[in-house]
């Protein structure tokens, strides 16, 4: 039996990261991906509470999870725990607003810029580049497909007035289609 298109992207993520652990070739990848597949549908759950994070796929190298969002759902501002981070959008959009990392002490974040990604574009982010909130535009909900090597069980949140930082830990609402208790 072929495989699905999305069991394809992990193949194909884990033999370029293999070959090469920068990834070039990850966010073409996730942008063809985005452009012309469905089958993550059945592994898109909702939360009313916050967006919704539903894995998809897990190993020592890289995770691959599906973000649903409702409209107004948004991050906290945060960072990546030193790895690579890639989002691809598969359906509505959000907005990425990119804060540079603050100097030890500082009590404000600074906004940088503030870019709209829609179906098929992907970003990229590493903490060299900065901090970023990601929060859901418009009418339609937003799916995301985010894809951290290695992965990030934890990430840094940060308060925009204060500066103060915390730890927060990144749990899963769904694994491969099936609920977590929570
Ligand atoms: N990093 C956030 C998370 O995994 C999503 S923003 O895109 O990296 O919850
Ligand atoms: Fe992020």
């Amino acid at each position: 039996m072929n495989p699905s298109a999305l069991d394809q992207l992990v193949r194909d993520v884990t033999a370029e990261l293999a070959r090469d652990a920068r990834g070039p070739r990850v966010a073409e990848m996730l942008s063809r991906y985005a452009r012309g597949h469905n089958d993550w549908r059945e592994f898109a759950l909702f939360d009313k509470r916050s967006y919704a994070r539903n894995l998809l796929h897990k190993d020592e190298l890289f995770e691959l999870i599906l973000l649903c969002w409702d409209a107004g759902q948004v991050t906290p501002i945060h960072d990546h725990r030193g790895q690579r981070c890639w989002m691809g959008v598969l359906e509505g959009r959000v907005d990425e607003a990119l804060f540079d990392v603050p100097a030890p002490g500082a009590r404000s974040l600074a906004l940088r810029n503030t870019r709209r990604h829609e179906r098929g574009a992907v970003a990229f982010i590493t903490d060299d580049i900065g901090l970023h909130r990601i929060a859901q535009v418009g009418s339609e909900p937003a799916v995301s497909l985010h894809l951290y090597s290695r992965p990030i069980p934890t990430c840094r949140v940060f308060d925009p007035d204060t500066g103060v930082v915390g730890e927060r830990t990144l749990t899963y609402h769904s694994v491969r289609g099936v609920r977590v208790d929570g």
